[in-house]
């Protein structure tokens, strides 16, 4: 038998692979190294890049990367080189420069970095990635360049987005594969679920919910409504900032990994941080899922089933119409009743109005019909690491 890759694959790190640099400072929460650390992996391994990564907070990425040692000021993970960056002066235990480097969310590169940049001789293909935006305006100022004021050297905006002319969201060539292997194997289902809550399955007319939130006043009155509900809610919730509201309510000291608790239909599971890859299989054993921020609201989308997201919040309530934007296309081929009744609850889950489970359950099917068809949609855009690598390499000709 062999084990050889693929003709489409470049061996990881071979000597002519395109480096790639990605510079990322962690503002907070865990969305912007899950999106560099998620480029980097696809970069590595689909596309061959020999690629490093420099991120200032090694104890978040470790929490999604637990093989990283956090006081390490190098080490390699699948091939991928981990730099310990000292932000703002430091660039690594050596200079080398890249041939597509990669400023995440308008980090600021080290200044002896863009000098070194500029004397390179081929100089390399400069990229801000920006973060994730539905609105219209993206797809104008996708690939804008933007020329140094000293150096000769020109950074070009990737704007990640959900339409057409967008860079696109991060999607893996085997996702979806992944997916329908884990739907098709009950053994794997019940596997999954002895593994993370160390209980079977719960019975089919549950309703499997999984919430991955910010702190949310709406939790409460949601919580009851789950207590309430005619059917079986069943409820996973990694451990984090919203399980404080859950200790409330079960009215436990905390909501720890590995708790349990019911109260009324509702029995809730506090699961612990997984891997990045893990956090997949949550969405897929769930009917329902609650996410937030960037990477989790993606990873949702390509899940296929009805999502209710946590957007970041801004001040000036700048994230509302980002909100929306991201309704206009995700829900626009729903009926009006349905497409309002989506909108109610995810505005009500940021803020605004009252969270009506009820509402919302009366668009099940169609809300599970319409999760399908948008993935096969968003598909359509391009995956953001493909559209990338397309775009660096036609800088480096
Ligand atoms: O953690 P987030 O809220 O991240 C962010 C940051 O706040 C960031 O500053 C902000 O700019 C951005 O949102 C919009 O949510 P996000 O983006 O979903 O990132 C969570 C990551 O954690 C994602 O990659 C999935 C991963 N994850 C795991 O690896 N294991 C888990 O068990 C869970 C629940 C998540």
């Amino acid at each position: 038998m062999s084990s050889a890759t693929p003709p489409s694959t470049q061996p990881v790190g071979a000597p002519t692979a395109i480096a790639c640099d990605i510079f990322c400072a962690v503002i907070d929460n865990f969305g912007d190294i899950g999106v560099c650390w998620r480029l980097a992996r696809q970069l590595a391994s689909e596309h061959g890049w020999q690629v490093r990564v420099f991120v200032d907070d090694l104890h978040a990425f470790q929490k999604l990367c637990p093989s990283l040692v956090p006081d390490r000021a190098r080490q390699a993970i699948g091939g991928i080189v981990i730099e310990h960056w000292h932000e703002p002066t430091h660039a690594g235990e050596t200079l080398e420069v890249a041939d597509v480097v990669i400023e995440a969310f308008a980090c600021e590169l080290p200044p002896i970095y863009i000098a070194a940049m500029a004397r390179r001789e081929r100089k390399p293909a400069w990229i801000n990635l920006e973060y994730l935006s539905a609105e219209d305006w993206v797809a104008d100022f996708h690939l804008r360049p933007s020329p140094h004021p000293h150096y000769p050297l020109t950074k070009t905006f990737f704007f990640p987005g959900l339409g057409p002319g967008t860079g696109g969201v991060l999607k893996e060539s085997q996702l979806d594969a992944s997916r329908a292997a884990f739907e098709a194997s009950q053994p794997a289902r019940e596997a999954w679920w002895l593994k993370t809550t160390g209980r079977a399955p719960p019975p089919a007319e549950a309703t499997v919910v999984s919430l991955f939130a910010y702190e949310n006043p709406a939790v409460d009155s949601l919580l009851e409504q789950w207590r309430d509900s005619a059917e079986p809610v069943v409820l996973l919730v990694p451990e984090g900032r919203i399980s404080g509201a859950l200790a409330r309510f079960f009215r436990l000291p905390s909501f720890a990994a590995g708790s349990h608790a019911a109260r009324g239909s509702l029995s809730a599971h506090a699961l612990a941080f997984t891997e990045q890859p893990g956090y997949d299989a949550l969405l897929w054993a769930s009917d329902f899922n609650f996410v937030r921020g960037e990477d989790s609201f993606v990873r949702a989308q390509w899940a296929a089933r009805p999502f209710v997201w946590h957007i970041y919040p801004q001040a000036d309530d700048a994230h509302l119409p980002k909100l929306d934007a991201a309704l206009a296309h995700y829900a626009h081929t729903l009926s009006a009743d349905a497409r309002d009744a989506l909108a109610r609850f995810w505005h009500a889950w940021n803020g605004v109005g009252q969270a009506d489970w009820a509402d919302l359950q009366r668009h099940r099917a169609a809300l599970k019909q319409r999760a399908a068809k948008w993935a096969a949609e968003l598909a359509q855009v391009g995956d953001l690491a493909g559209n990338l690598a397309l775009f660096a390499k036609s800088q480096l000709k």
